[in-house]
């Protein structure tokens, strides 16, 4: 029984994919090194020379080979996506979705389909830096039994622009300017803010991208969207519309604008090492699947176009019927083998999966092949190891650069009755492309049903919590701030005084126009009263996976440490101990304890909250460490929690949140929690501040702090 077959009768789907790539796998451990044709080779550190001082020669095919194969070691990186970073996992289904579609994937709970995620940004180059703001992609590659089906979504449910011939436009117009490739991963800057006034179409997705979903805390604590309106196929042949969602269940959670900016400067991998971290600490992230499906009947029921990819079906129209689960349980083993050669289509669909006549998706039916023919160099990119379906493949395709497949026999046509006119097309299982009824002109326009580009941008301000609100103003005010053109500057502020006229008005205050000139125009004919499905505040709160940072010095109380860490080890949670310097620190009774990272190799940014210990010595030096204090304030201006117990108490109230959070703590004895901010004085044991410190970081972050005296700079 060849391989191939072995997959197909195993039931076990899970490992398929795995075993698959096991063919291709390589560790040089123990070999020794030869050539590209398994040569064995002598030397590689001196070229072949006449004479030790002489010139080198040609003949030399083993520098020829390593030199000529280093030249070729780039591809071109993707035109949009370039950055990103992938994992492997499995999805399961709930329950059989036979009502709905015929997918084989989405039939058997017990069955777990094989999954490649590729997560990115759009707009930088391959080496940006992974927190910048930006729409994040979300593609997932799923090898299913019946062939390879890729959901390639991104992290905000809407896009720029409602058809594709626009997006040549809109990517041109985002990238760096062209003159002088200024600035990198960046939509501030003049060409894109014009784009966007003179193409208003793009509003509602403009109020994502400035939200805190444009820059996320996490891949892990991202959702996800299909973004266009698919179709399920049930076995009987009945369509219905369907939108995708993905759920982290990790819940949806931000950084804070002037923590991603530093992140980028201080760990550009920040987003690829916290996923590559969490699934080799075996927190294996998790996301859940959701469908919305809408009935053929009712594809006009709603004042939107279904069809239209600037729109949303609000949650609370269109319920999310959770109907499985995605793991990533397993890093790539190699990052260009997979995460950069993997290749995602919007065509790569299953039987039971349709398309609609979104005039986005329909635009990049063409686009994904046909970027992979130069990106991976010719017609035959589905046989690299990433890309192959663990179903079977036959065809009669030829030829072509880097053919792996080596076909038999001398017929590859059809119909042939050579080799009885196999292999023949399956009439009872093949794809059939649903048979929707389309008439109508050729005409080059758009509907009219499309022209609507306000209300639901409206809708999602309404939605937000007062500080979201709060940080798409400051995204404004920093993107549409590094605007030259004033022009275009005033525009922005009379195109967005269309969602909301506070809005308008705040923008105008901060980027040096005047307030929008006339009345916002009226919505009220559209739903744009709230969604609250669209706020980050009513996401799941949790502090599983979270990294506390302990600050501590010679002289601390290593009773506190370790009662507290073992506390937040025992709730899923991280800990680094931070000192001045690394190698050791000496408690106060003599006890030596490894110092993780010091100032210098680490910083506030990396962390979701700080503790600190007790202890008088270590207190009386942190207090004379600039890098204490400043790790403290950081943390403090970025909302997280803080917490210290005993004459850690002290040190919090010499920094910047003495004034504000800290009323009357750092005298008191008690328990105390306040905005975030949680101490205690003379505990008998700290179980009840450990308590209270978790329960602060499962709130993720202190907004209400940004309201305090103008200390957040978040
Ligand atoms: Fe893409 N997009 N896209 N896109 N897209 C690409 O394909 C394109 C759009 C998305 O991790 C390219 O292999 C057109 C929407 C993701 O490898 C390219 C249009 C959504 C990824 C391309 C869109 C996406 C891509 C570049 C307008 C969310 C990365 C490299 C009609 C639903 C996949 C490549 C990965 C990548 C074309 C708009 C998601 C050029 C023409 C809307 C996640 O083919």
């Amino acid at each position: 029984m060849d391989k191939k077959q072995q997959y197909n009768e195993s039931d076990n789907m899970e490992n398929k994919k795995n075993e698959q790539l096991e063919d291709y796998r390589v560790d040089n451990h123990d070999s020794k090194l030869t050539t590209n044709q398994g040569v064995r080779v002598s030397s590689t550190v001196d070229s072949l020379k006449a004479g030790d001082r002489g010139p080198t020669l040609m003949e030399d095919f083993h520098f020829r080979e390593k030199m000529t194969h280093f030249d070729h070691e780039r591809i071109p990186e993707r035109v949009v996506h370039a950055r990103g970073f992938g994992a492997h996992g499995y999805f399961q289904v709930y329950e059989s979705m036979s009502e709905w579609t015929k997918a084989k994937f989405l039939q058997d709970p017990a069955v777990k389909t094989p999954v490649f995620v590729r997560f990115s940004t759009v707009v930088g180059s391959r080496g940006s830096a992974d927190t910048v703001r930006d729409v994040r992609g979300f593609a997932t590659k799923f090898y299913t039994e019946d062939g390879n089906y890729d959901l390639v979504g991104n992290n905000m449910p809407v896009f720029f622009i409602q058809d594709a011939i626009k997006f040549p436009d809109v990517v041109h117009a985002i990238k760096p300017e062209p003159n002088n490739e200024i600035p990198q991963a960046s939509a501030a800057h003049d060409t894109f803010w014009d784009f966007v006034v003179n193409n208003t179409e793009t509003a509602h997705m403009i109020m994502w991208v400035l939200s805190d979903r444009g820059i996320p805390r996490s891949f892990r604590m991202m959702e996800g969207f299909g973004v266009h309106s698919f179709r399920f196929v049930n076995e009987q042949g009945k369509a219905r519309f369907v939108k995708f969602h993905w759920k982290p269940l990790l819940g949806v959670h931000s950084l804070t604008w002037d923590e991603a900016q530093k992140l980028a400067g201080k760990d550009p991998d920040f987003h690829r090492r916290d996923l590559w971290d969490a699934i080799n600490n075996g927190e294996h992230p998790e996301f859940e699947f959701g469908v919305q499906i809408l009935e053929e009947e009712d594809e006009f029921k709603f004042d939107f176009d279904i069809l239209d990819p600037t729109k949303i079906w609000p949650e609370e129209l269109v319920p999310v019927k959770i109907i499985g689960k995605m793991t990533l349980n397993r890093n790539q083993d190699n990052f260009f083998a997979e995460t950069e050669q993997v290749a995602f289509h919007t065509g790569h669909v299953v039987p039971g999966i349709d398309f609609s006549n979104d005039p986005l998706l329909q635009g990049r039916l063409f686009s994904y092949t046909d970027t992979q023919l130069l990106r991976l160099g010719g017609p035959n990119f589905h046989e690299i190891p990433i890309n192959r379906p663990i179903a079977p493949i036959h065809n009669n395709q030829r030829d072509g650069f880097h053919r792996m497949t080596i076909n038999r026999g001398n017929v590859s046509y059809t119909k042939n009755s050579l080799q009885g006119n196999m292999p023949e097309a399956d009439k009872e299982n093949g794809f059939v492309h649903y048979a929707e009824k389309v008439e109508g002109h050729k005409v080059r326009s758009r509907s009219e049903s499309f022209n609507d580009h306000y209300s639901q941008a409206t809708l999602f301000w309404n939605s937000m919590s007062d500080a979201e609100k709060q940080h798409i103003i400051k995204a404004f005010h920093f993107e549409v701030g590094s605007v030259k053109d004033k022009q275009i500057k005033e525009r922005v502020v009379e195109m967005f005084n269309n969602v909301d006229g506070q809005l308008a008005k705040e923008i105008a205050k901060g980027i040096g126009v005047a307030p929008p000139s006339a009345a916002p125009s009226s919505t009220e004919t559209k739903s744009t009263a709230a969604s609250p499905a669209l706020s980050q505040q009513n996401t799941v709160m949790g502090a599983r996976t979270r990294k506390v940072a302990i600050l501590a010095y010679d002289g601390f109380a290593l009773d506190e440490v370790q009662q507290v860490q073992s506390a937040l080890n025992a709730g899923g949670l991280h800990t680094d101990v931070i000192s001045k310097n690394l190698g050791n620190i000496t408690s106060a009774d003599g006890q030596e304890l490894e110092v993780n990272k010091n100032y210098a190799t680490t910083s506030a940014i990396m962390y979701d909250a700080v503790y600190v210990a007790g202890g008088a010595q270590s207190i009386s030096n942190l207090m004379k460490h600039k890098e204490a204090k400043d790790f403290i304030n950081d943390a403090f201006a970025h909302a997280k929690t803080i917490g210290a117990t005993n004459e850690g108490v002290d040190l919090l109230a010499s920094t910047d949140m003495m004034n504000i959070s800290l009323a009357g703590a750092d005298t008191q004895n008690e328990l105390h929690t306040d905005m975030g901010i949680v101490t205690i004085r003379k505990p008998k044991d700290f179980s009840a501040f450990s308590e209270a410190f978790i329960n602060g970081i499962a709130q993720h972050r202190h907004w209400i702090r940004e309201n305090q005296d103008g200390k957040m700079s978040g």
